[in-house]
């Protein structure tokens, strides 16, 4: 009886040992950093971002070798295009609104570099003290997400526990007003042993708000409107940083072949209804992560800071819009194109 009891109990045990590991080997839960260090070493030249698997919208590079990556992006004020011919006074990731894309996998360890360059820019748009939130991490966010002053230089690590799209963000006060002006991005953790199904084209998409006054400063470029970001009643609205740019920047596909968008919605403040005319979803992973699978979708509905994976075929030779079927939005910028024409 003892013999039979000792048996049971370390089937028991033994069976908990393994869902644990099982659990581990899924998500692989690096916690704790070293804590972030700031200085004042500013890169010099006109790079403004640097590492291994950054890409700019709408590419994605393939995700890199080995485990730790060392990512550097600066932050600037720009002028960026965000609608045909209108020039907006921007704040950037990377120089480029929205920022770089980040490919990793999980459980890789980033060993990552922020700079605040916002005092070498143009004498119109005031140095701004910035930071950056990334919602791929596990970290203090009092300490890894510390606001920096021109001129400083942030640096600190964090491991990539969960699979999925992630946003990127600054997060200094008025976090509102930082979002607005262009501080974003997304991250792309790729789960370990890649995804289940195989795709022949892959394009990152992320959508975002623009408010801008009504009249443009004296130089011609347009600054933020707080009072309509704070009624949310965005000027334009656009994936990859432009009103209708893929309209006239088609992403290209045949017929056929099977599409993979790792979507974002940066927000500030709106929701997405991600829809793509003429073919409908075979998987969406509902914020990247393939445990989170719906099929046979018509439209994901994206909250502010909110993603995911969505994958399609193109069934046949055309050219497929995507839009956020908020049609308001839709009006204001929110509509791209797939051409697959030939
Ligand atoms: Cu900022």
């Amino acid at each position: 009886m003892k013999t039979m009891f000792a048996v049971a109990v370390c089937s028991l045990v033994m069976m908990s040992l393994i869902a644990c590991s099982g659990k581990n080997k899924s998500y692989g839960e690096a916690y704790g950093s070293p804590e972030a260090q700031t200085g004042t070493e500013a890169p010099a030249g006109e790079t403004f971002m640097d590492g291994p698997g950054l890409s700019l919208l709408p590419d994605v590079k393939p995700v890199p070798e080995g485990t730790e990556h060392h990512i550097r992006l600066d932050v600037t004020h720009k002028v960026i295009e965000v609608a045909d011919g209108v020039k907006y006074r921007g704040w950037t990731f990377g120089d480029d609104i929205p920022g770089p894309t980040i490919h990793v996998k999980q459980g890789d360890k980033i060993i990552f570099t922020l700079t605040n360059r916002s005092d070498k820019m143009a004498s119109f748009m005031a140095p701004m003290p910035h930071s950056i939130d990334f919602h791929a991490a596990m970290v203090n966010p009092v300490d890894k997400y510390r606001t920096i002053l021109p001129g400083q230089t942030l640096t600190f690590e964090w491991t990539a526990n969960y699979p999925g799209v992630f946003m990127y963000h600054c997060a200094t006060a008025m976090v509102l007003q930082h979002l607005a002006a262009g501080m974003y991005g997304m991250t792309i953790v790729e789960p370990t042993g890649g995804y289940p199904t195989k795709v022949d084209r892959e394009y990152a998409l992320v959508q975002s708000e623009f408010y801008l006054k009504g009249e443009p400063e004296s130089d011609g470029t347009y600054d933020t409107d707080m009072n309509a970001v704070e009624k949310k009643q965005p000027t334009y609205v656009a994936f990859n940083g432009k009103a209708n740019r893929h309209l006239f920047e088609p992403l290209k596909a045949k017929p056929g072949e099977r599409v993979r968008l790792y979507v974002v919605n940066a927000g500030p403040s709106d929701t997405s209804s991600f829809h793509v005319i003429g073919t409908i979803f075979d998987r969406v992973w509902i914020e990247g992560n393939p445990v989170n699978e719906l099929r046979g979708m018509q439209t994901i509905l994206l909250g502010a800071s909110s993603g995911a994976i969505v994958e399609f075929t193109i069934p046949e030779k055309g050219k497929y819009v995507f839009v956020d079927h908020e049609f308001t939005d839709a009006h204001h910028g929110a509509l791209g194109a797939i051409d697959a024409s030939e």
